[in-house]
């Protein structure tokens, strides 16, 4: 019978150079021909806290080498990985665990108790810790096994893992993601991007997301390739290990980040073959300043949870700044106007797509899934685009009321529902503004009941235990009045145009 288990592929390439080291970190490493032994202990674990197949395991904890064996477990065994952002506030989690229902949550050792409490409450079952460290309860249940050889028989449309997505409403939706979907994107950029026998990945983005999780290190694994795995990002860390590595994947903030550093220059990317930027626009400006420092392009794709890569710049042809280059193979893509109707070349409509990476629907919410979805069975997937006579597509906005600030996502509604909330604001208006460093940083302005001279510090207070610290704003100022149409909508664009240079001057 065939398995369309991802582990199982993957397993098909932890001997082809078994003493090669997979994952080496500053706490270890991990080599190919140990990956099967190593996951079958977490097998053996969930087997005895009578996990089964289907059922959901939460993840937030730190990077490390055990977490990337956890996510391959997982697979494994036919369990359905959810990772989270670790910035993630308690009541955050409150609803990602209530709308997921795990039968395992794998948290920080530090924040085990309150998790325990928070489990309790909704009647979860297993709770367990883990950091980089190797601290944690999880440790010790690994201690209490044998491993397993077991294989979960999988069909290809058997859900992997789900990735939670913000969405316009406020309220998260759960991408629910198949074996075959993940599968399909990464033999796809596997070939599409030339994936060579001895390429070295450097890894420095977080394992919670597609880009870090799916893109960078499934590629990896079905290559088979070492992966210099760095706690996080760090411009000089970085730096210091690019002459070890082949390849590196990053958000835009990243070059931007490497291009302020003196000591990044040529002779440092000498064995570099390619970089890779994704998950927000790369601008021209840093792609030209990163070809002439470096003498390389950097390749911009682009994505989403619910889809992985959509589109990628050529390795071989010309990569043109501003652009995140052409449909992947396999994919069908069109871009169409507010008719309904495909639109000429040039002219900006939605983009929409189908294909073998698109994902089976938002996590039980079968209405809202039907939404996104054209009759004919097209992913409406938001974003604003164009496309030229060559075939080539330009991200120009997004539908969607969107913030992306560092790579990641923010919706503005989540962030003015906590605001509303707060009884000293009358009224409140998220937007995203340029920023040099985040790429767009996101920016509150309210409208007060009263005069309150301490409200900064006060909604700063509030915020902490509702918001993780990336979607607060980076500035909150006050307004007399919020601009709106005859409609009585929020004309964000034209408080957008105001402020433009807040962050740039
Ligand atoms: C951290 N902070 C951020 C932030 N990251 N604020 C806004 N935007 C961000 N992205 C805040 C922290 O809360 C903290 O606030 C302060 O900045 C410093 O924290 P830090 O941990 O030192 O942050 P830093 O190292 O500067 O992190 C920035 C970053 C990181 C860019 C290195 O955010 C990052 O690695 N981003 C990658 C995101 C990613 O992987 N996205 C892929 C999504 S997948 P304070 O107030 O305490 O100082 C996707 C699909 C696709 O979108 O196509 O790929
Ligand atoms: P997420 O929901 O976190 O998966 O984010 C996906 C969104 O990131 C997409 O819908 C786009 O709006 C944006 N995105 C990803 N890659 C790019 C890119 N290269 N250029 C512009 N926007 C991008």
């Amino acid at each position: 019978m065939v398995n369309n288990n991802l582990y199982a592929y993957f397993a098909k390439n932890f001997l082809k150079y078994p003493k090669r080291d997979f994952l080496s970190s500053d706490h270890g490493s991990i080599k190919f021909e140990n990956i099967h032994e190593e996951t079958g202990l977490y097998v053996a674990m969930f087997s005895n806290m009578g996990i089964s197949k289907g059922d959901r395991v939460v993840v937030q904890v730190e990077k490390s080498i055990e977490a990337v064996l956890l996510y391959l477990a997982c697979l494994r065994y036919g369990a359905i990985y959810i990772p989270l952002n670790t910035a993630y506030t308690k009541e955050e989690l409150r609803y990602f665990l209530s709308d997921s229902m795990p039968e395992l949550f794998v948290c920080d050792p530090q924040k085990e108790n309150s998790m325990r409490e928070l489990a309790k409450e909704l009647k979860l079952n297993n709770v367990i810790s883990m950091n980089s460290r190797k601290e944690g309860t999880l440790f010790h249940r690994l201690l209490e096994v044998q491993s397993s050889s077991f294989v979960e028989v999988c069909k290809d449309d058997d859900l992997a893992a789900i990735l939670y997505t913000s969405g316009t409403t406020g309220r998260s939706k759960g991408a629910m993601l198949t074996h075959k979907n993940l599968l399909s994107n990464a033999l796809v950029l596997l070939d599409y991007w030339a994936w060579e026998e001895n390429d070295i990945l450097l890894h420095a983005l977080p394992i919670f997301h597609v880009h870090g999780l799916f893109v960078a290190l499934n590629i990896a694994i079905l290559n088979s390739s070492k992966v210099i795995f760095l706690d996080f990002f760090d411009s000089k860390r970085v730096i210091s290990e690019l002459p070890n590595a082949t390849v590196m994947m990053g958000v835009p903030t990243y070059y931007v980040r490497l291009l302020n550093e003196q000591g990044f220059n040529k002779s440092v990317c000498q064995n570099m073959r390619l970089f890779i930027s994704g998950s927000a626009p790369l601008l021209s400006e840093t792609f030209n300043s990163f070809e002439e420092r470096t003498g390389m392009q950097i390749l911009e794709r682009y994505g989403m949870s619910e889809t992985s890569m959509i589109t990628s710049n050529p390795y071989s042809g010309n990569r043109v700044a501003g652009t995140v280059g052409f449909f992947l193979p396999s994919i069908e893509g069109r871009i169409i106007n507010e008719k309904g109707e495909e639109v000429v070349d040039g002219e900006i409509g939605v983009l929409e797509m189908k294909g073998p990476n698109v994902f089976k629907g938002y996590w039980k919410m079968p209405e809202k899934t039907k939404l996104e979805f054209t009759p004919d069975g097209y992913f409406i997937t938001g974003d604003m685009a164009s496309k030229s006579s060559e075939g080539r597509i330009t991200i120009v906005g997004r539908e969607k009321d969107l913030i992306i600030s560092g790579g990641y996502n923010v919706y503005p509604k989540e962030v003015e529902i906590a605001l509303d909330m707060i009884e000293f604001i009358k009224e409140s208006c998220v937007i995203g503004l340029p920023h040099r460093d985040f790429g767009e940083a996101v920016t509150a302005l309210i409208i007060l009941q009263e005069t309150n001279q301490e409200f900064e510090v006060n909604i700063r207070h509030l915020l902490n235990d509702k918001l993780a610290k990336f979607k607060h704003p980076k500035k909150i100022l006050l307004l007399e009045e919020i601009p709106r149409n005859t409609m009585g909508k929020v004309q964000k664009n034209i408080l957008r145009e105001h402020y433009k240079n807040l962050y740039l001057e």
